[in-house]
């Protein structure tokens, strides 16, 4: 049924990937940060700041070499939860990540561009719940009245606005689950991630293409909310 994943915003499948999956995933992900020493981007933020590294799509394949294998399963998966037309998005550094959060890191509150963001949790930590506020945004159409867009994002983001307006959903990082979420009508964020070990996560933006205009103008407006944190895929401009 694909029209509860648009009207509940997002869709949850336990056990996508075996614990063996995961597990040889994360040994990767960690031997190559070990060796190449992936960037820390942080960015302080009042509430919630942007601390974590990311291996983008440039070197995904250094990490998950069945990579397409495992994007070709997420993609058979988004047909039949959010119906067809969905397609990865035209920016190869940005369509396919792993996001690696030490302890102690997290991640701002913020809409992706995107139509529809899949995560997959590779590992569980303590902490470094995708917390969630599913349809609630105020979008304006075509991507216009930048100025008006981010006042009205910052005054959803707000904790009081969003405890009276929105619902929100805690999910916990487990392993080998599989999120889908609408990524440009969600605010969502991470939660500092607790205890000792890095929370490492799988995420892969999804669009309808020719809808480039909208992404556009919403890369415009993260690029400029954000003033671009270098090496972060998700703030090119
Ligand atoms: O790791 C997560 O749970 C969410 C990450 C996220 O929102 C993003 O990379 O845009
Ligand atoms: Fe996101």
């Amino acid at each position: 049924m694909t029209t509860e994943f648009w009207k509940e915003g997002i869709a949850l499948q336990p056990h996508f990937l075996s614990a063996q999956e995961c597990e040889q995933h994360c040994r990767s992900v960690l031997e190559l940060d070990r060796t190449e020493g992936l960037p820390l981007i942080e960015r302080r933020v009042r509430e919630r700041s942007l601390k974590y590294k990311v291996v983008n799509g440039l070197l995904i394949a250094e990490a998950i070499t069945d990579i397409d294998d495992l994007t070709t399963r997420v993609e058979a998966e988004l047909e039949r939860t959010c119906g067809p037309g969905l397609a990865p998005i035209e920016d190869a550094v940005a369509a396919r990540n792993i996001n690696v959060t030490p302890p102690g890191g997290e991640y701002r509150w913020h809409y992706d561009r995107n139509a529809v963001t899949a995560i997959i949790y590779l590992n569980e930590v303590p902490g470094g719940e995708t917390e969630i506020f599913a349809n609630y945004r105020i979008l304006l159409r075509g991507g216009r009245y930048q100025k008006i867009q981010r006042r009205l994002d910052s005054l959803l983001r707000l904790r009081f606005v969003r405890r009276l307006f929105g619902r929100q959903r805690l999910v916990e990082p487990h392993q080998g689950t599989l999120l889908f979420m609408r990524g440009n009508t969600t605010l969502h964020s991470v939660r500092a991630v607790l205890g000792t070990g890095d929370r490492i996560a799988v995420v892969l933006s999804y669009d309808f293409p020719g809808r480039e205009h909208r992404r556009d103008a919403l890369n415009d407006y993260l690029y400029t909310s954000a003033s671009a944190s270098p090496g972060d895929p998700n703030y090119r401009g």
